[in-house]
């Protein structure tokens, strides 16, 4: 058996029962056969994939706080520290009911390729809770940030681990847990990104992972001759990452039409309003159908089907799995150009297949939501010469980051022999310096 058939087998022998956590090793391991297969005795002996694949650490705490009728709570907490071979472990944290050890697992699996394809010195790590902050009082989210970093608060710091935000986590829950940090350990250093401007936050960095996303996607319609000027564009997800995908893309003149939340989706063929979009979601934590009360032209519908209608280009921004094989169809059918992905892994490995064989250009959220956790770094370079620098600085360093990803993982794909292949792309170059990178530390 190849190499790479039992990386995969021990890995689904190993963690039964984490079914994301295996698709995330799968899309990348299978990228990697080529690779592998050309080393195929060197990379077994040094069992480079066992170490690959298994987290350095995986911390599992108990979160006990107190909710406002006076009853005691308790969600499980996470820290998955997946690999430290070129920097600290950085990665977010995400608030949601559905976390568990494999999303968790393979959350930090991803965020080990991601990092090293921003260029930055930054590992791999993930983190959460089953903790659903929907509906929750201001005093009850601080109540359970706060007990969840009395705990969170021995594994951490600004050159170990260094958390942010995710699904569930902005500003506000950032702000509790510095808080909570700073009073622990009295150190007021750069131990979370996603900061408050007034505490050492970056300028752009709410704005990144939105607008990265824009500006690889333009990279990538401009090498093939075209731009987003005049594109139609369906976005998923109405919170942080899809608000910035919306606004830069129509600032670069496309039409957004769609936009999603757990409860349904809005067709706005006037285009999405992003102002009313911020209003109902940022400011009043509401639901679509609070947007919709608002805008004469939209349209509501419950549930599923933002993919149903007829885009250039598909952003999905909300969350894993969220495209599955008969969206990719109607993608097809529709005559869609690109897909890239803002999620983490929202594409099923079925429907990524099926828009690459169709000739959709696709890429992987590893490299196209990539200027979220690249703006963090820079966060953590601004903490650390304790200086701040202006938005147009960070902005112009994003962007740069993305383009340059975009031709790395393109000059990987033509390299491999495997062209227009971006997620072989990304998981290659992403692997190379990780691996790099770890056989020059040893076996550790
Ligand atoms: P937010 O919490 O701000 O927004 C998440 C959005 O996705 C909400 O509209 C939410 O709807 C929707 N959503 C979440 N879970 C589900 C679900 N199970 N079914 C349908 N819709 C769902 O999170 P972010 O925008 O920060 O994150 C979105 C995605 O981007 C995630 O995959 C995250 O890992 C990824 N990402 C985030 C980065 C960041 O910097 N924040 C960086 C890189 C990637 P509702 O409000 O109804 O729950
Ligand atoms: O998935 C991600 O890259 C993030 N949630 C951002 C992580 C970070 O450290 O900024």
């Amino acid at each position: 058996m190849s190499y790479v058939d039992e990386a995969l087998e021990r890995v689904i022998a190993q963690n039964p029962a984490q079914p994301e956590f295996h698709q995330a090793v799968k899309e990348v391991l299978e990228s990697l056969r080529v690779v592998i297969e050309a080393d195929e005795e060197k990379y077994r002996k040094e069992a480079l994939l066992e170490r690959l694949t298994t987290p350095e650490r995986a911390i599992l705490f108990r979160v006990p706080w107190v909710d406002d009728k006076g009853q005691v709570q308790v969600n499980n907490g996470y820290r998955v520290q997946f690999n430290s071979a070129i920097g600290p472990y950085k990665g977010g944290l995400r608030l949601h009911p559905s976390v568990n050890l494999s999303i968790i697992k393979f959350l930090g699996f991803e965020q080990v390729f991601k990092n090293s394809l921003t260029s930055l010195p930054i590992g791999g790590g993930k983190g959460g809770s089953d903790f659903d902050p929907k509906g929750k009082s201001d005093r009850e989210i601080m109540a359970f940030c706060q007990s969840f970093m009395t705990e969170l608060f021995k594994y951490v710091g600004a050159d170990t681990d260094v958390p942010a935000g995710d699904i569930g986590v902005g500003a506000r829950e950032i702000g509790y847990l510095y808080g909570q940090y700073k009073r622990i350990t009295g150190l007021y250093e750069g131990v979370l990104t996603g900061k408050g401007l007034s505490y050492g936050g970056s300028l752009v960095r709410t704005q990144a992972t939105g607008y990265g996303l824009v500006y690889l996607t333009s990279e990538l319609l401009k090498c093939h001759g075209t731009s987003l000027e005049g594109k139609t564009v369906s976005v998923s997800g109405a919170g942080n990452v899809a608000i910035y995908a919306i606004e830069k893309a129509q600032q670069l003149g496309a039409k957004v039409v769609t936009c999603s939340d757990s409860t349904g989706w809005i067709y706005d063929p006037e285009g999405i309003d992003v102002g009313l979009l911020k209003d109902v979601k940022e400011v009043r934590r509401a639901r679509l159908t609070e947007y919709k009360k608002r805008r004469p032209s939209a349209v509501y519908t419950e549930g599923r089907g933002v993919w149903s209608v007829k885009v250039d280009v598909a952003l999905p921004c909300a969350t894993q799995n969220e495209l599955h094989l008969e969206d990719a169809k109607a993608l097809v059918a529709n005559g869609v150009y690109a897909v890239c992905e803002g999620a983490n892994m929202p594409t099923t490995l079925e429907a990524t297949q099926f828009l690459q064989e169709n000739g959709v250009l696709f890429v992987p959220g590893k490299a196209s939501n990539a200027g979220g956790v690249a703006t963090s770094a820079l966060e953590m370079s601004q903490n650390s010469e304790r200086l701040s620098w202006s938005a147009e600085e960070v902005d112009a360093k994003l962007k740069d980051i993305m383009i340059n990803i975009y031709h790395n993982i393109d000059n990987a794909s033509k390299k491999y022999g495997m062209e227009g292949n971006y997620v072989a792309g990304a998981n290659i170059a992403g692997f190379l310096k990780v691996v790099n990178a770890m056989e020059a530390q040893g076996i550790v």
